[in-house]
């Protein structure tokens, strides 16, 4: 069985760096996944997340299906609930929000996953999720209740990514909303990434090769990016 966790290891090793497709099952019809994956093909991304705030029972499942048949890229779950999980992906971010204090996420929504993962054999990769305030509500908040972290407070983020990696956690996805105003900071990036030793992702908002290549030169191993290409697919030629 492949080890997607492994590969991200072994690409940032090689100084590679990596771009996730985010797509929202909630917000992408099946009929129109053809269309869109085939850019993505062609495209430099090399992982596709699938995921979303809100998402119908077997949406995710249904997407996640029909994705897998039009592409060789992995297939990764970003699950904002438990319905979204489906054993036809590669893998799971098993994702803990640390910057928040709302017990169903940090580890309510866990335990009720377990029966659905027993029966599964999906990658399961423990994340640290890092909501940072980004200039407006974004839904993860909304959904969560939690408030994300200030922009400023550089320090508390940097130290709650730490804490993440020290209980375990193998990824750390920094994470400024979907459609966020502002986008995580270089600063932010690059502080919270001189003292990881574990892969950082970075995602929301990024709109133009300049903040995604920012994002990288920052120390972003990952970027993820979900809107920019939803609403406008000739962003594709543009990266
Ligand atoms: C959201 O980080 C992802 O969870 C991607 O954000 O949709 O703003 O690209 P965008």
């Amino acid at each position: 069985m492949k080890n997607l966790y492994q590969d991200i290891l072994a690409s940032i090793s090689q100084k590679k760096k990596l771009l996730a497709v985010l797509i929202d099952p909630d917000k992408m019809a099946i009929e129109i996944a053809s269309g869109f994956i085939e850019n993505v093909n062609k495209s430099i991304a090399t992982h596709i997340f699938i995921g979303g705030s809100s998402v119908a029972d077997n949406a995710s499942e249904k997407l996640v299906k029909e994705i897998k048949s039009l592409t060789d890229l992995p297939v990764i779950l970003f699950p904002g609930d438990v319905n979204q999980i489906t054993n036809k992906a590669d893998a799971l971010l098993f994702l803990s929000l640390i910057s928040g204090r709302h017990p169903d996420y940090l580890i309510g929504k866990h335990v009720e996953s377990i029966s659905k993962l027993r029966k599964s054999n999906l990658e399961v990769i423990p994340t640290g999720y890092i909501l940072i305030e980004n200039g407006k509500e974004t839904s993860v908040q909304k959904v969560t209740y939690t408030i994300p972290m200030a922009r400023h407070n550089i320090q508390a983020i940097s130290d709650t990514a730490k804490a993440g990696e020290l209980l375990g956690m193998k990824l750390i996805y920094l994470e400024a909303g979907s459609g966020a105003t502002h986008p995580v900071s270089e600063e932010i990036i690059s502080m919270v990434k001189q003292d990881l030793g574990i892969p950082l992702i970075v995602g929301g908002g990024i709109r133009s090769k300049d903040q995604l290549d920012k994002a990288y030169n920052a120390g972003a191993d990952m970027v993820v990016i979900g809107t920019a290409l939803e609403l406008d697919e000739s962003f594709f030629n543009e990266l």
